[in-house]
């Protein structure tokens, strides 16, 4: 087949600041989680690999953008870092990190790359971890003033905008499923820190209008699509609670201005609503996103609960459902991901249908795979071919969800150079352009980057 794109789709890829930057306490930048958390436990880390150990953009963003616009990029999303920028988590800018992300967002829009720019990905200051992070509401008001001083700087040069990305990851990783720092499981904090999340994305976006800036702001949500075992009304339900639980609880509050009533049910009744303001929920009301990122990796599959909790256990969302592994699917080995593509068809047809149809693109989307230096051909070229099949296999259903009229946009693969990845460090391996840690970070442009290019260049394939 044929599969033609507007010629104003957004093709490239995203990145976030702790995963590539590198650089992590030099000019005066502080800690954030990650940078603190390796230097305590670097046990828990790939192979001892530590967040200051990336490919080194800070110091190499000239060369990195160069090899972006070989690969055809439009447009790239990175993260800002908030323990670069604002060292102490408020007060005073660090001079150097503002010129840093000066240069950066200058380099782009020389090379006709659009700069998407996200102001929390994962990546927690220290200072203000050491406040309780987004368990305080002063975290919340120092991420506000942060937010609004990124505006200040950048906004004349950057119009896409995103508050968070995948704001319930750092829930649940660090206050469920002990995979972030700071690694507690206490579904009572897990709330605070959910909701304030989502109070500080509505402040945030309430300071963009304040200031009267005329670009687009949104926030960035991994969706998983809830998928029941059977049309058993049991099973039904249960995918239902997972998907208030893991959806539309950020995607809600960010495009509608409320949580969904099945949540704030089940908080009600167990007891668990956090502590809120009146006045803090008009902020969330009357400030929704102009733009919606969707991260799509893998579907969520549910069953009703087959074995009653006792009451005693700690609670967690999973006291409502169970996990499901549907016989025959599809598996990325290396990341024990689900593969399946129609799952991002699925999502932008939710939104056309139930979120208003509000402008959205795919802002991440990708496969890790460990150990691709053994498909490096006599050329040197990583001949990644399973991963242009995999882009393809999305991109047909993005083709056709776009057809039947989602408001999609464009197109980000995660990502774009190979990075670190939180816990997994260098293990797999998601770019365009593969990192060589062995030399000296030595960086070549795979099969898939030469791809992506002609893809660009004919809106299709
Ligand atoms: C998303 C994150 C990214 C990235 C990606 C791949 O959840 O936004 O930061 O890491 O997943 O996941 P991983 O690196 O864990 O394999």
């Amino acid at each position: 087949g044929n599969y033609q794109f507007p010629d104003n789709f957004w093709w490239g890829s995203s990145s976030s600041a702790p995963q590539m930057e590198g650089a992590a306490d030099v000019d005066g930048k502080t800690q954030n989680i990650w940078d603190y958390w390796y230097e305590q436990e670097p046990n828990r880390f790939h192979n001892g690999i530590g967040p200051a150990d990336t490919s080194g953009f800070y110091y190499r963003y000239k060369e990195d953008i160069a090899l972006m616009k070989q690969v055809g990029h439009n447009s790239f999303r990175f993260s800002i870092s908030w323990s670069r920028l604002i060292p102490e988590g408020t007060g005073a800018i660090n001079e150097k990190a503002a010129a840093f992300y000066q240069d950066v967002i200058d380099e782009l829009l020389d090379n006709d790359i659009e700069p998407f720019v996200n102001l929390f990905h994962f990546d927690m200051p220290m200072v203000m971890q050491e406040k309780g992070g987004w368990e305080s509401r002063e975290v919340v008001d120092a991420y506000r003033d942060y937010a609004a001083a990124c505006f200040r700087l950048f906004g004349d040069k950057v119009k896409k905008w995103f508050t968070h990305n995948e704001p319930i990851v750092p829930v649940e990783g660090g206050y469920l499923y002990d995979f972030h720092y700071p690694n507690v499981v206490d579904f009572r904090r897990a709330v605070q820190v959910g909701y304030h999340t989502q109070l500080s994305s509505s402040l945030a976006i309430q300071a963009y209008r304040e200031q009267g800036q005329d670009g687009e702001i949104g926030i960035i949500l991994n969706l998983t699509p809830s998928y029941p075992r059977s049309s058993d009304p049991a099973d039904v339900e249960a995918s239902r609670i997972a998907d208030a639980f893991f959806n539309r609880s950020f995607l809600d509050p960010s495009v509608k201005g409320e949580f969904p009533h099945k949540l704030v049910d089940i908080l009600r009744n167990e007891g668990y609503m956090p502590v809120y303001t009146e006045d803090d929920l008009k902020v969330i009301r009357e400030n929704t996103v102009d733009l919606l990122g969707v991260n799509y990796y893998q579907p969520r599959r549910v069953k009703a609960k087959e074995h009653t909790v006792h009451p005693d256990a700690p609670f967690m969302p999973d006291r409502f459902f169970d996990s499901y592994e549907m016989p025959g699917r599809k598996m990325n080995v290396h990341r024990g991901w689900e593969i399946y593509e129609k799952g991002i068809y699925d999502i932008l047809v939710n939104l056309r249908d139930n979120y208003g149809n509000i402008p959205c693109f795919i802002s991440e989307n990708g496969m890790g795979v460990e150990g691709e230096e053994k498909f490096r051909d006599a050329e040197g070229i990583i001949q990644d071919d399973y991963r242009i099949d995999f882009i393809k296999d999305h991109l047909r259903w993005v083709h056709k969800a776009l057809n039947e009229g989602a408001n999609v946009k464009g197109y980000h693969l995660w990502t774009f150079m190979d990075n670190w990845s939180w816990t997994n460090a260098y293990k797999n391996r998601y770019g365009f352009v593969s990192v060589n840690l062995e030399k000296d970070g030595e960086r070549t442009i795979k099969k898939s980057g030469e791809w992506m290019k002609q893809v660009v260049q004919r809106h299709g394939f």
